[in-house]
């Protein structure tokens, strides 16, 4: 395989909680896998670190911070993993990711805190490696109430989701990468993923003309 010499691909799978994304990056994963790609699928929040556990905490109600701590608790828990991705996909590896910046900057901007725009959300992740590739899980509210009830932790409830759904959809609008696509995932799973496969192999194609991993650059609100 000419595998050695190229990068691998870093694949953001984003959208709303109940959208399929975990199920969906796991499906990605075998998939590649079976094509004889090298993959790895990592989450964020990735909770088993430091930084990690304080945010489960917060999450999970165990604790109260400031809402510009949390946020940066978020992003300081990308960057402590990025150098690692960074290896990986200069070492031909494609890194799947479930949530990235984008939930990052999003859920924080959702809290309507006067002090925590979208904007300055954005901040923090300015540098950190942008995807090649971002699928967003598109699901209408209606859909994602039908797959169940809220689960316990916090922003898991009707006014956040809807913030952040409008907010997903002005951060897309300003992000000049052209490298997000919106995905109808209120269709039957294998339906989706069929989509998204399309859309990772195409972009695993395309790296030579992609060319080296690029970093965030800020953005214009
Ligand atoms: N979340 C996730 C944030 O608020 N900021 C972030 O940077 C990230 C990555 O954490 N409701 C929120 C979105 C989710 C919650 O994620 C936990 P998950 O994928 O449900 O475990
Ligand atoms: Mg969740």
């Amino acid at each position: 395989m000419a595998a050695h010499s190229r990068r691998g691909a870093l694949i953001v799978v984003e959208g709303l909680d109940r959208a399929g994304k975990s199920s969906q990056c796991e499906s990605l994963r075998d998939k590649l896998q079976e094509l004889g790609h090298s993959v790895k699928y990592i989450r964020f929040p990735d909770r088993t670190t430091p930084i990690g556990k304080l945010i489960d905490d917060y999450l999970r109600g165990q604790s109260q911070l400031d809402d510009h701590s949390i946020h940066l608790l978020f992003s300081a828990n990308r960057w402590e993993i990025a150098r690692s991705i960074e290896e990986d996909i200069a070492a031909g590896i494609t890194v799947i990711v479930d949530r990235y910046s984008y939930s990052g900057a999003v859920y924080s901007a959702a809290k309507s805190n006067p002090t925590l725009s979208l904007e300055w959300a954005w901040m923090p992740e300015i540098g950190l490696p942008q995807p090649d590739l971002c699928l967003f899980l598109s699901i209408a509210p209606g859909e994602a109430a039908k797959r169940g009830g809220f689960g316990a932790e916090r922003y898991e409830n009707e006014t956040m989701q809807s913030r952040v759904r409008e907010l997903f959809q002005t951060i897309f609008r300003v992000q000049q990468s052209g490298n997000i696509q919106v995905l109808d995932a209120g269709r039957a799973f294998p339906d989706v993923s069929i989509d998204i496969e399309k859309s990772a192999v195409d972009c695993i194609a395309r790296l030579d003309s992609i060319g080296p991993l690029k970093r965030f650059a800020s953005i214009a609100v």
